[in-house]
């Protein structure tokens, strides 16, 4: 038991994703970043602890997530690191009462994530948009980020239909597709920007010759968007290492999936 049973659970579902994602190769050294927000499961014990920290500027005003609590992976910690000792490698902290700076609460002085601007920007949307998502996750899939090094596909939506068309189950799981963030420096406030911006619209977003993010009602659900795209990109790259471009399912049969499946 770390905290509570609601809390720990929230901790071993981010530890189990942790371990998928080194899994897959796609969290070499410290690569990667996961954001819970775990206010609801936050108990009176740990709402009354004293930070351990003074507080920390976060680089953005952030109205929405005054007050609340958030787990998030350590800068520096290794993904598969999380994945057995989540407490050591990660911790939480709370979003003071100013919106712009946060503390650690937990008693472990781990310091959160290079990318807590964009986490913390993506989770002020979430509460924003009231869509009751509570998980951020940024990873760095070796077929995705391939295909972002290719200027036609950061065109709005090419790679969007291109993957829908390579498995139905694309279509069917991933219905919004990818939004495209131009190249930004990793950990800046420009690309935490252009990452909510592409928000408003997307459910994943290419972080262009780097990596993806993608934001979820639980971080399960947020691993299996990029996990499902990521299957739509192998089977492209599979095609095309067997020497051929794939077909790809034709507008027809998008179309009827969307039509189905209420998309
Ligand atoms: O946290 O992946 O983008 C390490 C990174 C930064
Ligand atoms: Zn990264």
């Amino acid at each position: 038991m770390y905290y509570n049973e609601k809390l720990d659970k929230i901790i071993n579902e981010i530890a189990e994703v942790a371990g998928y994602l080194w899994e897959k190769g796609w969290a070499e050294r410290n690569g990667g970043n996961i954001t819970v927000n775990v206010t609801d499961e936050v108990d009176d014990a740990l709402r009354s602890k004293k930070p351990i920290t003074e507080p920390i500027a976060i680089g953005e005003v952030l109205p929405h997530i005054k007050g609340m609590f958030f787990f998030c992976k350590g800068t520096n910690k290794r993904m598969r690191d999380l994945a057995r000792r989540p407490l050591d490698n990660g911790s939480i902290i709370r979003i003071c009462d100013d919106c712009a700076h946060y503390e650690i609460i937990a008693e472990n002085p781990v310091k959160p994530t290079s990318e807590l601007p964009a986490h913390l920007s993506m989770h002020n949307q979430m509460i924003e948009s009231g869509n009751g998502y509570k998980a951020a996750i940024h990873t760095h899939p070796i077929d995705l980020v391939a295909m972002s090094h290719n200027p036609h596909f950061l065109e709005k939506d090419v790679l969007s239909k291109l993957l829908w068309s390579m498995i139905p189950e694309t279509r069917a799981f991933c219905p919004k597709g990818i939004g495209i963030a131009n190249y930004e420096l990793p950990g800046s406030l420009t690309l935490a920007k252009s990452t909510i911006n592409q928000l408003k619209e997307y459910d994943v977003v290419m972080w262009e010759k780097h990596g993806v993010c993608a934001v979820g009602p639980d971080i399960l659900e947020a691993f299996d968007q990029i996990d499902v795209l990521s299957k739509a990109a192998q089977i492209y790259l599979t095609a095309k290492s067997m020497g051929f471009v794939p077909t790809g399912m034709s507008e027809g049969q998008l179309q009827e999936l969307k039509d189905a499946f209420n998309l």
